[in-house]
């Protein structure tokens, strides 16, 4: 029997081979996915953010758990469910220009993806004018910008700057979020929401949306 804390514990170590033999060995014991993807997945990712924040472990480390996350995400997300795609309505994602944190992002896209949104994921370090083009292009009703670093947040600013210079602003919404992003930093650049969690962005999407 596969507990969570085996997939927790190899993905701190950094053991890719392990995470995605434990993952599968779980879903076949029947554990649920979101139940592997929260209680194992990010329960480990959250353990090495407090290490890389002690000092505890360094950027190579921290790289190897980032792949076993991604691994075990691969496994998981065609088991997370999707509603019927592209009702719930369109949104282009991405992390912002200057920034490479990509865990987040992806986990709130799995989440949006799986209640039906319509996504145009533009990947990191989007800048201002890719975003606006994406938008252009795919007709998105939705932005939903990340941001990890205290020093990219600006960027999520010079980013609606850039959606109300094309003209978009009045057709397009935009959520924001990430681990230094709050509801007050959103409320100050003109964002329409802020979501602290994977879990509560798809609640924010619906609410702007519908
Ligand atoms: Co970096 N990093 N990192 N890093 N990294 C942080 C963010 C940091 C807090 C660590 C620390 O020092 N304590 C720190 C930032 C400090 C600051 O800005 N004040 C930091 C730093 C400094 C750096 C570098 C500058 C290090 C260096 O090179 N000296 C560098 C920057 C590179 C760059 O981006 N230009 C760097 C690099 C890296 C790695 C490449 C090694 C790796 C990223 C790998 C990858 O993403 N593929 C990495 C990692 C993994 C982290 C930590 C440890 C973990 C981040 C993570 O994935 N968390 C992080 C420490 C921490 O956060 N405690 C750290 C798990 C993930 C599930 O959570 O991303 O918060 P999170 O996403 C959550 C919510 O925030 C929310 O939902 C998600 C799921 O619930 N959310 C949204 C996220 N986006 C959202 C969007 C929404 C709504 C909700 O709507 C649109």
């Amino acid at each position: 029997m596969v507990e969570l804390a085996n997939i927790t514990e190899s993905l701190i170590k950094g053991d890719e081979a392990a995470v995605i033999r434990l993952v599968q060995s779980a879903l076949a014991e029947g554990a649920k996915p979101a139940e592997i993807l929260n209680r194992g997945l990010i329960e480990g990712m959250n353990v090495v953010g407090e290490k890389m924040e002690n000092g505890d472990v360094f950027i190579p480390e921290v790289l190897l758990s980032a792949r076993c996350m991604t691994a075990g995400v691969n496994i998981l997300r065609p088991l997370l469910g999707a509603g019927e795609v592209g009702l719930a309505g369109k949104i282009v994602i991405g992390t912002v220009k200057g920034d490479l944190h990509d865990i987040g992002k992806s986990l709130v896209r799995l989440m949006l993806e799986s209640v039906g949104f319509e996504i145009t994921d533009l990947g990191v370090d989007v800048a201002p004018e890719k975003f606006v083009q994406a938008v252009k292009e795919k007709k998105a009703n939705l932005v939903a910008m990340s941001a990890l670093l205290t020093t990219t947040m600006p960027v999520m600013r010079l980013t609606i700057e850039a959606i109300k210079e094309s003209g978009l602003r009045d057709r397009v919404k935009v959520m924001i979020g990430g681990a230094p992003v709050t509801s007050k930093f959103a409320k100050d650049i003109g964002a329409d929401g802020y979501a602290p969690d994977a879990g509560s962005a798809t609640k924010l999407a619906k609410s702007l949306l519908h």
